[in-house]
């Protein structure tokens, strides 16, 4: 990953909201890494399904801060946010098959809840991804609209949504293939979101956060936002 590179992929990342990176992990190791998690899941989950969709509590998995440790991990995040960085923490986004649920479309920061959303989500791939196993998708140029409205989801895991009444026709939807191995990285302000999977194939994707230390919270949307979820988890649990 030479300069001229990363700086490639900066200017794409700064017009597009996100940027694709290749081999991040070898397949080897990636592989190695979906077999450790596995385990992992089956262990510490008290036989819940961690696969089904999302586990936000990924830093008990003992490979996680392994893998944040890689190289390219950290000149990827360097070079797109800056060395004033820290770790943001990780989070596991699964669809096991066929049926399993759609991300409803949101900004990571309407869950922050920061002054200006500057931080980014670096979404390795441990298995491969498409528009047909449910694979990430993102509103092009979405982050440059700044946080948009968001209200309460439906969707177990994820309280948040942008607003119906607003409108992103305008933005051309892209969803990247992945091979396993593969990261896509987007911002803390673009739109994304996932459909159902409708193969028989597992997406499996593990997330690496990371924000600007300078980066302030805003208390009053984090009070709101803390109520809603509240709120959403006596829903959503329920149903
Ligand atoms: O993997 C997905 O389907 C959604 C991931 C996501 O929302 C995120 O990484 O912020």
């Amino acid at each position: 990953m030479n300069n001229k590179y990363l700086l490639s992929k900066r200017n794409f990342f700064e017009k597009n909201g996100y940027v694709i990176y290749k081999n991040i992990l070898s397949k080897k190791n990636t592989s190695y890494y979906l077999r450790d998690l596995k385990k992992f899941a089956l262990n510490k989950n008290e036989g819940k399904n961690l696969f089904l969709q999302g586990y936000h509590g990924l830093s008990k998995w003992k490979k996680i801060k392994q893998i944040r440790k890689n190289p390219k991990i950290k000149k990827i995040a360097t070079s797109l946010l800056g060395t004033n960085i820290k770790n943001f923490g990780s989070e596991l986004f699964a669809k096991k098959g066929s049926g399993t649920m759609p991300v409803p479309l949101h900004q990571d920061d309407a869950y922050w809840c920061s002054n200006g959303g500057r931080g980014l989500t670096l979404w390795l791939a441990l298995t491969s991804v498409s528009k047909k196993n449910g694979g990430i998708f993102y509103l092009q140029g979405s982050h440059k609209k700044g946080l948009m409205p968001h209200q309460m989801a439906k969707t177990k895991k994820f309280s948040q949504t942008i607003k119906k009444s607003i409108n992103i026709n305008k933005y051309k939807k892209i969803s990247p293939v992945l091979n396993k191995g593969d990261c896509v990285v987007h911002g803390g302000l673009t739109a994304h979101g996932s459909k159902k999977n409708i193969s028989n194939k597992p997406r499996i994707a593990i997330t690496f956060r990371f924000i600007d230390k300078n980066l302030t919270f805003n208390k009053s949307r984090l009070k709101k936002y803390k109520k809603q979820l509240k709120k959403h988890r006596q829903i959503t649990e329920a149903t």
